[in-house]
């Protein structure tokens, strides 16, 4: 006998939304699947993490080293060993990743430090970028 998988019927799928009307299940709603003639339930709608941005600060000549370690520390939740780590990496390099998260963390960070670092009177920057 040949048996056929690849027909419809073999492999799945009924697919009818449990909600009325037209459209299709809305976030939320369950999906009717039939598989192999049974029931079986499953969310129609997958979730999908936010966006990451990245808050990035970059290299001057004016800010203390010192200033950039406390900013670290308080805005980022670094220990003392990863914020110098951090800073000294800025220092050398031009620039450095100091956290990831989602946009309005991200740019509420940012304009914490500069807020900070202008009170103070540093020329310090932040950029955020897209993760
Ligand atoms: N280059 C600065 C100095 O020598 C230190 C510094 C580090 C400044 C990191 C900014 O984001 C920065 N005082």
């Amino acid at each position: 006998m040949i048996v056929d998988n690849e027909t419809p019927t073999s492999r799945s799928d009924t697919v009818q939304s449990m909600a009325s009307g037209s459209g299709g299940p809305k976030q939320g709603e369950i999906q009717e699947v039939k598989r192999d003639g049974l029931l079986l339930a499953e969310p129609e709608v997958k979730t999908k993490r936010p966006p990451s941005f990245k808050v990035l600060l970059l290299n001057d000549d004016y800010t203390p080293m010192d200033f950039v370690t406390f900013i670290l520390k308080d805005i980022f939740h670094k220990n003392h060993e990863e914020a110098v780590s951090i800073m000294l990496e800025i220092h050398n390099k031009g620039e450095s990743v100091c956290g990831v998260y989602t946009r309005d963390v991200a740019e509420t960070k940012a304009e914490l430090v500069i807020t900070i670092a202008r009170r103070n009177e540093y020329p310090l920057q932040c950029r955020v970028e897209k993760a």
